[in-house]
C-alpha cells in the first residue's frame, strides 16, 4: 500500500529548536527539510533554518541507526557487561517503580536524584513534576555550566534574562561575541550577526581563538583563557571615568553605582592589559566603540559560563550593558520574554508540593547558593510584586552534580542510591570522568532515558527508549524563551516487530501512577497534557499546530517605567542586594584562576599550557561519533595548537597527541591553527568511538579521548556561588604519541 508523502510539522531538538519540514512515506522517514530563510531572528526565529545543518544531512542515518534503541532493556549482566534483556514496558514500570518505593521508604525520597538538561524536547515541567511528587530536591544539569546559572544571575540582578538569545533587530550598532562561536554553534544567530554587520553594525569579538566572525570584525580582543571578569571591570572602570556611561538611567534606575564605581577604580586598563594579555589600547578602542554605538547588545555564551569564578564575571557582563543604557531597549538588550498565556511552569510543575523541608535537602544548596530554593524563593517574590511569572525552577534550581557524585560514594550527608539519567551522557559532558563512573558504580538503581545506546547507559541496570524529536510532539519557550512554539510527532514511536518506544511524559506518568501520583496525571497521552498547557489560549494541541504551532512574543521594552525592575530594591541592581543575602561580595571582583602561570606557578613548570575547549559544526556534545558516512567526513578528535608551539614541541600537523593534567591524559589529533596563542590549547570535547567494544571498562573507548576524563572538578575549584565547574583554563601539558 504505497502512499503519497506527507508532509509533517515538527521541531528538531538542538537549542535553536528549529521548526522543520518532516517528509514521511508509508510511516518511514524520507528526509528532513531545513529551509533557508533570510530575516532570521526574533519573532522570526522558529522558521529560521539553517541550510546543511548535519541534524538534517544526517536525519536518516541517524535515524535509522542500529544503536537506537527500540525496547526496554534490563540488565542481565554484571553492570557494564553489555548482557541484556528484551523486557515490556509493563514489566519496566513494574520494576522500576517497585525499586523507588524500597528506596524511599528505606532511605527517604531525597535518595534518588535525576540528571538531565531536558534540551532535547523531552517536555522537563512534567518531569519536575514527577520528581516534586516523588518529594526529592535533588536534580543535577549541566544547566550548571550552560545558561541555567547565567539566566538565574540575570534574573536576580534585573527580574530578566536578557542575556540567553540576542534580539538583534535593525536598530542593533554594535555586537560583542563574547566567548561565543555563533556561526559553529548557533548558526542562526551567527547569520544575523553577519546580516546586522553588512548593514553597518560594529562587531567586537573576545575570545581566546581567531573565531569566523573575526575576518570582518571591527576588533578582536584575544585575551588569556579565565581573565574576562578583569576584562570587564576594565572596560566597565573607563566608562565611568570617561563619562560614557547613560546618567540618566543610571541615576534613575541602577541600584549601587557609587560602589561599583569604586570597586571599578581597581581596575585601570595597564594592570588590566596585564592580566589579560590584552594591550591597552585595544581595550581601550574596544569600549569606546561599544559605548558610543548605541543601541548594542552583549551575545555572550560558553566561553563566560565555563570559566573558573564564572559568576563574577557574568556579574560584571551584565552591568556593562546596564551602565551604557543597553538595558530593555530595541535593538539592545530586551529583559526576557513577557511569558505568554500558556499555562506557566510553576502551575505544571508543582514544585509548591515539595516541602520546605525536602527542598533544604538539596545537596549543595547550602553552599551554592544561586542555584538553590531560597535564591529562587527571592526571585520569585520580586518576580511577583512586579505582576510578573517567576522563572521555572526546573532550570534553574539545581543541587551540585560534583557534591552528589561525591554523596554516592561516600553516602554522606545521607545515602544516594538511585539516579535517573534523561537525555544526557554525563559520562562524557560531566568533568572528572573517573568520579562519575565510580559513582554510578555504586548505585542501587540507574535508569537511563536514552534514544541512542551510549557510555552512560551501559552503566544502567534498565534503559528505557525515548521517543526522538521525530517522533513526538513538543512545545518549547512560552517562559524562558523569546517564543512559544511546537512540533508534532512526525512518526510513530511504535512499530509493530521493530521498536517500541515512548515520549519521556508517558514514563514519568506510568512511573506517577504506580507511586501514588494518580491523581495529577489525568492525561493520556503527551498531546492531552499540552493541550492543558494550551487551555488558557483556548487551543487544543492540534489546533495550535494546525494554526502554525507559533505563540509569537510581542516585544514590550522599557517596561520597567511602569512598576520598576522585577529585583528587590525594584532597580537594576549593579550592586547586588540578593547576592549580599545570600552571603556572596555583591559586586564583581576578578579572582585569577585556580590553576595559571600565575596562581600556580609551582604547577606551570611542569604543566605549561592552557586548556580550553570548543565545539565543532559537526558533533553534538557527545553525540553523532556512531555515524559512519559522518565520521568518514571528521573521524578524529582535534586540539588545535599554534604551529611555532607545535614545532617547539616537535609535534607536525595531523601528529596523534597526549594531553595531559594530573588526572590524567587522553590523546588528540594535532591540528595547527594559527589563531590561537603559542600557549593556549584548545580539544574537542564529547568524543567516544561507538565502533569500540561496548562493555566496561571500555564503554566504547570512553577512557581514550574524553577531553574530561582529565578535567577536575574539585569543589574548590568550583565557582563558590553557583558550584559550576570550570572547564576552560585548565593547565596541561601536550606531547607527542610515541609510534
Ligand atoms: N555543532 C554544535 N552546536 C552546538 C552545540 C554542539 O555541541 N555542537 N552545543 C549547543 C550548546 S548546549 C551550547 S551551550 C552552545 C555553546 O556554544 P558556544 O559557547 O558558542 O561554543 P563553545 O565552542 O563551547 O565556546 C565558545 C567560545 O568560547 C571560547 N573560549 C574558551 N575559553 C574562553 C575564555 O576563557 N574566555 C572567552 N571569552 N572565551 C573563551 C572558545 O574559543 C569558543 O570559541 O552551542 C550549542 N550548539
Ligand atoms: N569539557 C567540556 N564539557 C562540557 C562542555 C564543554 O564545552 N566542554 N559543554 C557543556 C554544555 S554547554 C552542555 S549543554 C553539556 C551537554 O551535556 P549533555 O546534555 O549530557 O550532552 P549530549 O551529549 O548532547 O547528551 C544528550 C543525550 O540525549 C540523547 N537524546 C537525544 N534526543 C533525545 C530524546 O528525545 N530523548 C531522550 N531521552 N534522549 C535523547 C542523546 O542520544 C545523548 O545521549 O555538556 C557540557 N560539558
Ligand atoms: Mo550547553
Amino acid at each position: 500500500m504505497s502512499q503519497e508523502i506527507q508532509v509533517k510539522r515538527a521541531m528538531c531538538y538542538c537549542p535553536t529548536h528549529c521548526r522543520v519540514a518532516v517528509n514521511v512515506k508509508d510511516g518511514e522517514l524520507i528526509s528532513v527539510d531545513y529551509k533557508k530563510k533570510k530575516e532570521t531572528l526574533t519573532a522570526e526565529r522558529w522558521s529560521t533554518v539553517v541550510s546543511g545543518c548535519p541534524r538534517a544531512v544526517y536525519a536518516k542515518d541517524w535515524f535509522y541507526h542500529p544503536l537506537r534503541l527500540d525496547y526496554p532493556l534490563k540488565r542481565s549482566g554484571e553492570r557494564g557487561e553489555n548482557k541484556w534483556q528484551r523486557i515490556s514496558w509493563k514489566q519496566a514500570f513494574d520494576e522500576i517503580a517497585q525499586k523507588l518505593k524500597e528506596l524511599r521508604e528505606k532511605y527517604g525520597p531525597e535518595t534518588l536524584v535525576f540528571n538531565t538538561i531536558g534540551e532535547h524536547n523531552t517536555c522537563e515541567i512534567f518531569r519536575g513534576r514527577f520528581q516534586n511528587l516523588f518529594g526529592t530536591p535533588n536534580y543535577i544539569s549541566s544547566a550548571t555550566i550552560c545558561f541555567g546559572e547565567g539566566i538565574m544571575l540575570s534574573t536576580l540582578l534585573s527580574g530578566g534574562w536578557p542575556i540567553y538569545f540576542p534580539h538583534i533587530r535593525p536598530e542593533t550598532k554594535c555586537i560583542v561575541i563574547w566567548g561565543a562561536n555563533p556561526d559553529v554553534t548557533w548558526p542562526y544567530i551567527g547569520q544575523a550577526i553577519e546580516d546586522a554587520r553588512k548593514n553597518g553594525c560594529k562587531i567586537i569579538v573576545v575570545d581566546p581563538r581567531r573565531i569566523d566572525a573575526v575576518a570582518n570584525a571591527d576588533s578582536w580582543l584575544q585575551l588569556r583563557p579565565g581573565t574576562d571578569c578583569a576584562l570587564l571591570l576594565g572596560m566597565i572602570n573607563m566608562i565611568i571615568k570617561e563619562g560614557l556611561y547613560d546618567k540618566d538611567f543610571v541615576e534613575r534606575w541602577c541600584h549601587g553605582f557609587d560602589k561599583l564605581t569604586e570597586r571599578a577604580q581597581g581596575y585601570p586598563l595597564e594592570k588590566v592589559a596585564e592580566i589579560t594579555g590584552v594591550p591597552a589600547s585595544k581595550i581601550e578602542e574596544a569600549t569606546r566603540l561599544y559605548a558610543t554605538n548605541k543601541p548594542g547588545m552583549i551575545f555572550n555564551s560558553m566561553g563566560i559560563e565555563q570559566i573558573p569564578n564564572h559568576i563574577p564575571a557574568l556579574h560584571a557582563r551584565n552591568i556593562l550593558p546596564a551602565i551604557v543604557g543597553n538595558i530593555d531597549v530595541l535593538g539592545g538588550e530586551l529583559l526576557g520574554p513577557r511569558p505568554t498565556k500558556m499555562r506557566p511552569g510553576v502551575e505544571i510543575d508543582l514544585n509548591d508540593k515539595l516541602s520546605l523541608e525536602q527542598k533544604a535537602k538539596q545537596i549543595g544548596g547550602g553552599r551554592f547558593k544561586l542555584l538553590s530554593w531560597t535564591a529562587w524563593e527571592m526571585a520569585r517574590q520580586a518576580a511577583e510584586k512586579v505582576g510578573e511569572v517567576p522563572i521555572p525552577a526546573f532550570w534553574t534550581v539545581i543541587a551540585s552534580a560534583p557534591l552528589v557524585f561525591r554523596s554516592i560514594i561516600e553516602e554522606k550527608p545521607y545515602p544516594i542510591k538511585a539516579l535517573i539519567t534523561e537525555a544526557t551522557n554525563p559520562l562524557l559532558t560531566f568533568s572528572n570522568t573517573k568520579l562519575v563512573y565510580e559513582a554510578f558504580k555504586k548505585l542501587d538503581l540507574h535508569v537511563a532515558i536514552d534514544v541512542v545506546m551510549t557510555s552512560t547507559c551501559q552503566l544502567a541496570d534498565y534503559v528505557l527508549p525515548a521517543a526522538s524529536w521525530l517522533e513526538k510532539a513538543v512545545i518549547h519557550g512560552g517562559e524562558y524563551d523569546e517564543i512559544a512554539h511546537g512540533g508534532e510527532a512526525a512518526l510513530s514511536p511504535v512499530k509493530e516487530g521493530q521498536y517500541e518506544r515512548k515520549p519521556e511524559y508517558e514514563i514519568w506518568r506510568e512511573l506517577g501512577i504506580r507511586l501514588g501520583q494518580e491523581e495529577h496525571w489525568p492525561w493520556k497521552t503527551l498531546e492531552e497534557a499540552l493541550s492543558y498547557r494550551l487551555e488558557p489560549l483556548g487551543l487544543t494541541f492540534e489546533e495550535f499546530i494546525d494554526g502554525g504551532g507559533v505563540i509569537p512574543f510581542t516585544y514590550d521594552p522599557k517596561r520597567y517605567e511602569k512598576g520598576g525592575f522585577g529585583t528587590p530594591t525594584g532597580k537594576f541592581e549593579l550592586y547586588s542586594t540578593v547576592l549580599e543575602k545570600l552571603g556572596y561580595d555583591p559586586l564583581p571582583q576578578y579572582k585569577e584562576p585556580p590553576q595559571s602561570p600565575i596562581s600556580t606557578p609551582d604547577m606551570a613548570k611542569e604543566y605549561p599550557l592552557i586548556l580550553i575547549n570548543a565545539k565543532r559544526r559537526w558533533y553534538y556534545h557527545s553525540q553523532f561519533r556512531q555515524i559512519e558516512s559522518l565520521r568518514k567526513r571528521y573521524p578524529d578528535p582535534l586540539v588545535q595548537i599554534n604551529p611555532s608551539k607545535a614545532k617547539e614541541l616537535g609535534i607536525a600537523d595531523g601528529d596523534w597527541v597526549w594531553i595531559e593534567t594530573p588526572l590524567g591524559r587522553v590523546k588528540h589529533k594535532c591540528e595547527y591553527f594559527e589563531g590561537i596563542d603559542p600557549q593556549v590549547v584548545s580539544a574537542e570535547y564529547g568524543w567516544t568511538f561507538p565502533e569500540k567494544p561496548a562493555a566496561d571498562p571500555s564503554l566504547y573507548g570512553l577512557w581514550e579521548s574524553n577531553i574530561n576524563v582529565i578535567i577536575d572538578d574539585a569543589l574548590e575549584y568550583c565557582d563558590p556561588i553557583s558550584g559550576g565547574w570550570p572547564l576552560r583554563a585548565i593547565m596541561c601539558k601536550v606531547y607527542k604519541m610515541e609510534g
